[in-house]
């Protein structure tokens, strides 16, 4: 009997024309074989997809090169299409779904002609959780197919899983000819279907991270009841050996990684990872907020990755197991074989080619690793890996933390007074902007629970969404925002972060077990310096003021730039949230 599955792949290929369609099975020995189709039969730009590195020091790590037009997301040229533009909301791209797949029919076209379609089934979640959901995607690179099988649960039983039902989460990804004229990454949420083209770039390219666990699973979450989030969950083991577990949302690029798998400076304390990206909330049946993460590998940022900022993550990348590490645009030692990166330990090595495979030093002035470098590595391999990673029902979230990158204004820690008061909080998030996506960098936006690029429908209703779950909570998680990232009058970092951000998190534990007090303020809820172990720091008093103080004219000049934001989203947006705005204005003073 041919099933839905099998038709849907016939027709793709009927469309896309690939010389042949290969079903992939997840295997070791597989992964093997298309590496080596991708050393020597596929290439982009006249590089071939994957090198091989250094065996000895980076066990089973391959080097990739990217075309040198799609290195980052793509905000631009992604669309969620909604039958109608208000569901899509203005935090959206929107096109007509009807007018989008003629396009994308149109650009697809014999797109996968002289090259093999890659049929990937895989799960988001373990195959035991009730959260976890069957999908499959369509690639014609070996790179997507390597990248899906560390980053997914990649195996045949999907397909039985999968069996005559139709309503599996569908993708269809082609690299095209790389042409920037020609890319589009279109979601279609009421078909649970992903249409990517011309881009080989991990968010634009592997439809199970932001495409699916994020864009397209938060509507899903809207319509059943639950969150897809882009937060970080990890367990934070106190001297006593109990573990709280936590969960964290920064925007791309802002640390999420260190952060998931820090070091404790902390003696006594130890962070358990669960997840660096993307985290599935669900409410138990004991009223509390479950955990899980859909994936099984960390797609990281490589500058600034060394044994001193995340020794677990330089661990992890040299680990080597049955899943090869990927380096994807870092710079290449080229004495070695190694991938090479700016902040990497140790001094400058004498003979590197940059990402772009050009020789090159630092007095050229350029950078030698693509500023969005990643490397793609099993969760399997990391030494931090919490003994819960695979628990299908996931873990208890305790507290949840919103973040951004701001120099200025933002303090170190501050915590909402109420579930309504922690939804303002999260909505009226701002970052700088990096290098994780094509745009000007280090400009503000807003930036609402690190989800503005991955949320799926009209961030109003996303905020409703967050109220109407409150309510369903009989034990919700006490929130907070956290900046790690205020500078100095001279531009320098105040804070140590890393290990030592464990400092915060161990107040966010005390806050979240009621141990300790705070003080309120006109943004919330602001710590006690008593009950920070700042012990072995030194940090000037002029500076803790900017991490602990109020900048009220800051806040005030933040406030104008919060409501213009929210104003974009009219009649729609839950009165809850204006309340809110309106209670601190008032309590900030000013005109
Ligand atoms: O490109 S990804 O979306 O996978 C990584 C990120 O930007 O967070
Ligand atoms: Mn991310």
């Amino acid at each position: 009997m041919t099933t839905p599955l099998q038709i849907w792949v016939e027709e793709q290929a009927k469309l896309t024309k690939p010389d042949k369609v290969y079903w992939c099975d997840g295997s070791e020995e597989e992964a093997h074989r298309l590496i080596e189709i991708g050393m020597k039969e596929e290439s982009i730009a006249g590089t071939p997809i994957f090198r091989e590195l250094n065996q000895k020091t980076f066990p089973n790590s391959y080097y990739h090169r990217s075309h040198p037009t799609d290195v980052a997301r793509t905000e631009h040229l992604t669309f969620v299409c909604h039958p109608d533009k208000e569901t899509a909301g203005p935090n959206n791209n929107w096109m007509d779904p009807d007018e989008a797949k003629e396009k994308m029919r149109g650009i697809s076209d014999g797109c996968m002609r002289g090259k093999t379609m890659y049929v990937l089934p895989y799960m988001m979640g373990h195959p035991q959780s009730p959260y976890a959901k069957a999908c499959v995607q369509l690639t014609d690179v070996s790179y997507v197919a390597i990248s899906m099988r560390i980053m997914t649960r990649m195996t045949r039983d999907v397909i039985d899983k999968i069996g005559s039902r139709e309503d599996f989460v569908k993708g269809l990804h082609s690299v095209g000819d790389f042409d920037p004229n020609k890319r589009f990454i279109m979601h279609f949420p009421e078909e649970n279907f992903v249409w990517s083209v011309g881009s080989g770039y991990g968010g634009n390219a592997l439809l199970g991270k932001k495409c699916f666990s994020l864009r397209i699973a938060s509507y899903l979450g809207l319509r059943e009841g639950w969150l897809a989030e882009h937060m970080v969950i990890m367990g934070i083991q106190d001297p006593r050996g109990d573990t709280t577990y936590i969960t964290a949302a920064l925007p791309s690029a802002c640390g999420k990684t260190n952060l998931a798998m820090l070091e404790s400076a902390l003696p006594g304390y130890k962070v358990w990872t669960i997840g660096d990206d993307i985290a599935w909330l669900n409410i138990g049946a004991d009223g509390r907020l479950w955990a899980i993460n859909p994936e099984t590998g960390f797609f990281g940022v490589a500058p600034g990755t060394s044994m001193k900022t995340n020794p677990n993550m330089m661990r992890t990348l040299k680990k080597g197991t049955f899943y090869p590490t990927l380096f994807t645009n870092t710079a290449l030692n080229t004495d070695t074989n190694e991938p090479w990166w700016e902040g990497m330990d140790g001094a400058e090595p004498k003979n590197l080619v940059d990402w772009q495979g050009n020789k090159w030093d630092s007095s050229m002035g350029t950078k030698a690793a693509q500023p969005n470098s990643r490397f793609t590595a099993s969760t399997s391999q990391c030494p931090a890996l919490s003994p819960e990673f695979n628990n299908p029902k996931g873990v208890p979230i305790s507290a949840i933390i919103f973040g951004g990158k701001r120099t200025q204004v933002k303090p170190l820690v501050v915590e909402g007074s109420s579930w309504q008061n922690s939804v303002f909080l999260g909505a009226r998030m701002g970052s700088e902007t990096t290098a994780a996506a094509i745009h000007q960098e280090d400009v503000v936006r807003r930036d609402p629970m690190a989800m503005l690029p991955f949320c799926g429908y009209n961030m109003a209703d996303y905020f409703g969404h967050w109220f109407n779950i409150g309510k369903r909570l009989k034990r919700p998680p006490k929130i907070f925002s956290i900046n790690w990232f205020r500078t100095d009058d001279k531009g320098n970092y105040i804070w140590p972060g890393f290990g030592e951000n464990i400092r915060v998190l161990k107040w966010i534990v005390d806050r979240a077990h009621n141990k300790v007090g705070a003080k309120e303020t006109p943004i919330g809820l602001m710590p006690h310096l008593k009950d920070l172990d700042l012990s072995g720091l030194s940090i000037k008093k002029e500076n803790l003021e900017k991490l602990f103080g109020l900048d009220v004219k800051g806040w005030q000049r933040e406030a104008e730039d919060i409501k213009v934001f929210f104003e974009k989203f009219g009649d729609r947006m839950p009165k809850e949230i204006w309340e809110e705005f309106y209670k601190m204005k008032a309590k900030l003073g000013g005109s």
